[in-house]
């Protein structure tokens, strides 16, 4: 089976692809892990509707049967998003998944690796995975900081969340290349909240210097793609003195009850979500289209 035969390019985005038109990756992950249905599956299609508004094509990632879709139906989002024991699929499962013919969601990770194979640049997310807390004996590194280190798509998110060691998944990212471009301030965002105490490595305010460092990146032949972070609105926006005591008692319900490895990002999502009551999930949703809405600037910057 050629590479041809295992990607499965949607009629938008294979139109898309003919007439040069700009794409935006989305993952899927973010749909089976990240959101409760039926939100998950009404964001999706939202995001999607909002980069197709600001003038480029959604291109949702995830493997169906087999095959790598680039691109889903409405139809597929529906079925992915209220099937039950989905596998989450990083880097080192995608392969595995493919060959048995397998159905699964990709990370941010396998998103990007699936998003190059289709020659797609830009990828617009919620939340990288990072270096967990207590990852000095847990070991717990995303795999998500080495594949932004490896593949060069350009990746936006509005940060890292706060159940993750900020300070640490900064400086993995600065060993690994990975350059670090605050959109808009000066300041790394934490997912919720605009401010996290850090300061990104760049700052960027206009959406072609983006374009232009990911094509310089690839003219000086570095390996690697880019990590945008966009602040979330100021109107969708929780104070992380709000949102940390339900971070901190996920966390310790994650330690109490042992969870380990995949498992400890949605675990945490999911009990965020509840400890919050839905406000959470609102901002979450605020904070992706506003992604959706830089992705598809930086995409038709690419040209
Ligand atoms: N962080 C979020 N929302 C998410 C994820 C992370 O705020 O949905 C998902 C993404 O798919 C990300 C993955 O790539 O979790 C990271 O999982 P892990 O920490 O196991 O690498
Ligand atoms: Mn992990």
């Amino acid at each position: 089976m050629t590479l041809r035969d295992l990607l499965s390019f949607s009629p938008e985005v294979a139109h898309a692809r003919a007439e040069g038109l700009p794409i935006v990756a989305l993952e899927s992950t973010i749909i089976t892990h990240g959101m409760p249905f039926p939100q998950n599956v009404e964001t999706a299609k939202r995001v999607e509707a909002e980069i197709r508004a600001h003038g480029a094509v959604p291109a949702t990632i995830a493997i169906m049967g087999g095959r790598i879709l680039i691109g889903m139906t409405d139809g597929e989002l529906d079925r992915l998003g209220q099937a039950d024991h989905v596998a989450k699929l990083s880097r080192a499962d995608l392969a595995a998944c493919l060959a048995t013919g397998g159905t699964g969601a990709t990370t941010v990770a396998a998103t990007m690796i699936c998003a190059h194979l289709a020659g797609i640049r830009v990828f617009a997310t919620g939340g990288i995975g990072g270096v967990h807390r207590g990852a000095e004996t847990t070991f717990d590194i995303s795999a998500d900081l080495m594949e932004l280190a490896a593949t060069p798509v350009t990746v936006i998110a509005a940060g890292a969340k706060a159940i993750l060691d900020l300070p640490k998944t900064l400086e993995v990212l600065e060993t690994q290349g990975v350059p670090v471009i605050a959109f808009g301030q000066d300041e790394f965002p934490a997912f919720w909240s605009r401010s996290s105490g850090l300061k990104a490595s760049l700052r960027m305010d206009d959406p072609a210097q983006i374009a232009a460092a990911h094509q310089m990146r690839a003219r000086l032949g570095l390996p690697g793609g880019q990590l945008v972070a966009n602040p979330i609105p100021v109107e969708a926006e929780i104070p992380r003195d709000q949102i940390s005591p339900a971070i901190e008692a996920a966390l310790a319900e994650a330690a109490a009850q042992g969870i380990a490895a995949k498992a400890v990002t949605p675990f945490l999502l999911d009990r965020i979500l509840t400890l919050t009551e839905g406000r959470s999930l609102a901002s979450n949703i605020a904070l992706v289209l506003s992604n959706a809405r830089l992705g598809a600037a930086i995409a038709r910057a690419m040209g």
